[in-house]
C-alpha cells in the first residue's frame, strides 16, 4: 500500500503568485488550495534557504502539506540585482525604477529563477526552475504580476503580462519547478500527488 494523496497548501503573502500556482499544481493534476499567511523571511543570496525556511515556518503554523516559492529576476547588467531582493525592490522602486536602473544597459538580459520548497512530512526538498529572456523598455500588459510587464521569456514576443495565465506557464520559472517537484514526488512516493 501507498502513501494516501495529499492536498497540497500553496501558502504566499501573493494572491496573484498563489492562484497561478494553483493552476499548475491542477494542471498536473494535484489537489491544490491557496492559503494567504504572512510569512517571515529571512535575507539570504540563496532562494533555496529562503524557500526552505519560509516553509518550516509555515508548517509550524499550518501543520498540512504545503509548498512555498520563493522567486526572483536576475538582471544580467545589473549583476544579477535584484535577484533575492526582488520583493523589497518590487515594493521600493518598482518595474520603473528597474527600467531607470537599466537605461543603456547593454545586453537586457535576464532570468527569472524560482526555489520551490515542499514539505510533505517525512518529505522536505527544494527544486529549482529558471527561465530566461530579456527585460524591455517599457512595461506592455496588464496581466500577471510583479516584474511580469518587463520580462519577455526566450522564443516569445511578448512579456509574461501581455499572456494568459496559462500561455505563462507553458514557459515559467514557477511551472518549470512546480513539474520537476511534481515528477520526483511521485517517482519517489507512488500515489502520493
Ligand atoms: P511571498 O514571498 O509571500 O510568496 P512575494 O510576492 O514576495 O510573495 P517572491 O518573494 O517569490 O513573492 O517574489 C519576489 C518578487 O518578485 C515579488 O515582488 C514578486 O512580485 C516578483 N515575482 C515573483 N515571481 C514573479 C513572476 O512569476 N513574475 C513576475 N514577478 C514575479
Amino acid at each position: 500500500m501507498g502513501p494516501a494523496k495529499v492536498k497540497l497548501h500553496v501558502v504566499t503573502n501573493n494572491a496573484k503568485k498563489g492562484e497561478e500556482a494553483v493552476k499548475i499544481l491542477e494542471s498536473l493534476g494535484v489537489e491544490a488550495e491557496l492559503v494567504l499567511l504572512e510569512k517571515k523571511e529571512i535575507q539570504s543570496e540563496k532562494l533555496e534557504e529562503i524557500a526552505l525556511h519560509s516553509a518550516r515556518t509555515a508548517y509550524l503554523t499550518l501543520r498540512k502539506p504545503l509548498v512555498v516559492d520563493d522567486s526572483g529576476l536576475f538582471i544580467e547588467d545589473l549583476n544579477g540585482f535584484p535577484g533575492p531582493y526582488s520583493s523589497y525592490v518590487y515594493k521600493t522602486i518598482g518595474v520603473k525604477g528597474i527600467l531607470k536602473l537599466m537605461e543603456g544597459a547593454p545586453t537586457r538580459k535576464a532570468c527569472f529563477k524560482t526555489a520551490l520548497a515542499v514539505i510533505i512530512p517525512p518529505i522536505e526538498k527544494v527544486y529549482v526552475g529558471e527561465t530566461c529572456g530579456t527585460i524591455t523598455t517599457e512595461p506592455r500588459g496588464t496581466g500577471g504580476f510583479g516584474f511580469d510587464p518587463i520580462f519577455v521569456p526566450e522564443g516569445e514576443i511578448r512579456t509574461y503580462a501581455e499572456m494568459s495565465t496559462e500561455e505563462k506557464n507553458k514557459v515559467s520559472h514557477r511551472a518549470k519547478a512546480y513539474k520537476l517537484m511534481v515528477e520526483d514526488l511521485r517517482k519517489t512516493w507512488r500515489g502520493i500527488l
